[in-house]
């Protein structure tokens, strides 16, 4: 699949500064050093219904990886995935008599312009699941030839204690596992599986469902996690520097997925840290699909929204907390974009230098967005107290905040 167009990231004067993340895994921050080349990969939408505030909190969480990997002179192999062949999808589609593929490529477009309009830099490699299936299929043989697979009446599962790390991405026990997985697309209670929480790997065809030729699996479709195990073995392969997501992810999503690939490929670990962005909620509850209370960035935009405020209403939370949408938050972060355009747009100021220094070191600190605002805040308070005289503070300010924010003053 094509991603969307890049915004430029202008160079800074200066060094970045080496960036320390919160591990989901080891359950503290770690130094994230990558080689010359970063490798991330962040899960992409399901594209049965238009991207929400949530989605856009978490994308704009690991933008801001990208962007910090940026300023330390990585390069970054980013990669994301489109489920675009799901449960939830499928349901969808058939509700409102919809073609299901019409349905997530309407949604998948309007999914890059909204990342577009937000200034998100696009993967190397954004990938569909259905165009994964040549790569998912192997994997799956794979497994089963080493056993860690297993047939249930045509469905085959993997067999979790086949991976002696499993458990080693959420720390969850048992009985918090049995209820995220039944919660999140899992089926503990159905019988005949060897531990109740072996996630499927190829669901047999069901009768009105896509299916694909799944070899000596049968006619099937792929399940989800090993959908993002294929795509990320394929493009950045073991041990990759993070895997991203919302924290709904950590448990079964991305434990599954590290389970999967340590299991094929004998290595450990899968990724060197699990980052998890907050939920956003509306109206007290997590923003999602399936409750429908949703805030829509389309439906901003439509509105006139600029989607610089947007992004600015997203940096004001940290992406580890749970946070409310709500009018204020928006209006807040309008006041601020009025605030430091009105600063920038002068001819001179304060001078900056500083306060670049001040945005690398609170992204650093396993990105500290609010603490890069009240940065910012600050420089254009003394810009409009007391002035100054330094010419190229306004532009490098600009430059600032466009290439480590993704903000354009
Ligand atoms: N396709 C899978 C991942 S492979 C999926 O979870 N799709 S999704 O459309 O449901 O979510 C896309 C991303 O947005 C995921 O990282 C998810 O954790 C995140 N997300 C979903 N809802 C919220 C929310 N309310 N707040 C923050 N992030 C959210
Ligand atoms: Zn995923």
């Amino acid at each position: 699949m094509h991603a969307w167009p890049a915004s430029d990231v202008p160079a800074l004067p200066g060094t970045g500064r080496a960036l320390r993340l919160h591990d989901s895994a080891t359950g503290g921050l770690v130094a994230v050093e990558p080689g010359p080349v970063a490798r991330l990969y962040v899960c992409g939408i399901t594209p049965y219904d238009a991207t929400h505030l949530g989605h856009a909190a978490t994308y704009n969480a690991f933008d801001l990886v990208q962007r910090v990997w940026l300023d330390t002179k990585h390069q970054v192999q980013y990669v994301q995935n489109v489920t675009d062949v799901d449960d939830p999808l499928l349901e969808r589609a058939n509700a409102t008599g919809d073609d299901w593929t019409a349905l997530a490529e309407r949604e998948t477009a309007l999914f890059r312009e909204d990342m577009t309009a937000l200034r998100m830099l696009p993967p190397a490699h954004y990938i569909g699941a259905v165009e994964a299936i040549p790569r998912i299929v192997p994997l799956i043989e794979r497994l089963r030839e080493a056993g860690a697979a297993y047939d249930l009446d045509g469905d085959t599962y993997f067999s979790v204690d086949c991976d002696p790390h499993f458990g080693s991405v959420s720390g969850f026990d048992a009985t918090v596992m049995r209820a995220l997985s039944a919660e999140r697309g899992g089926d503990p209670e159905r019988p005949g599986k060897k531990n109740p929480l072996d996630p499927m790997l190829w669901m047999a065809a069901r009768p009105g469902e896509p299916s694909w030729d799944g070899a000596s699996l049968g006619a099937g479709r792929p399940g989800w996690h090993i959908e993002c195990v294929a795509i990320a073995l394929e493009h950045l392969g073991m041990g990759f520097d993070v895997q991203g997501g919302g924290s709904d992810l950590v448990f079964p999503h991305h434990e599954m997925g590290a389970s999967h690939a340590q299991v094929l490929t004998g290595d450990y670990p899968y990724a060197k840290a699990y980052v998890h962005a907050g939920m956003v909620a509306l109206n007290g509850e997590k923003m999602s699909k399936s409750k429908g209370n949703l805030v829509f960035v389309s439906a901003l935009r439509r509105a006139g929204v600029d989607p610089a405020a947007i992004r600015l209403a997203l940096l004001a939370h940290h992406y580890r907390s749970d946070w409310e949408w709500t009018d204020a938050v928006l209006e807040q972060a309008q006041e601020r974009l009025d605030r430091w355009r009105a600063a920038v747009s002068r001819p001179d100021g304060p001078s900056a230098e500083a306060l670049v220094d001040e945005i690398r070191t609170a992204l650093a600190d396993d990105l500290d967005a609010p603490a890069a605002l009240a940065a910012v805040d600050a420089w254009a308070a003394r810009q409009q107290a007391a002035g100054g005289t330094d010419t190229g503070a306004p532009g490098l300010v600009s430059r600032a905040v466009d290439a480590l924010l993704g903000v354009a003053l």
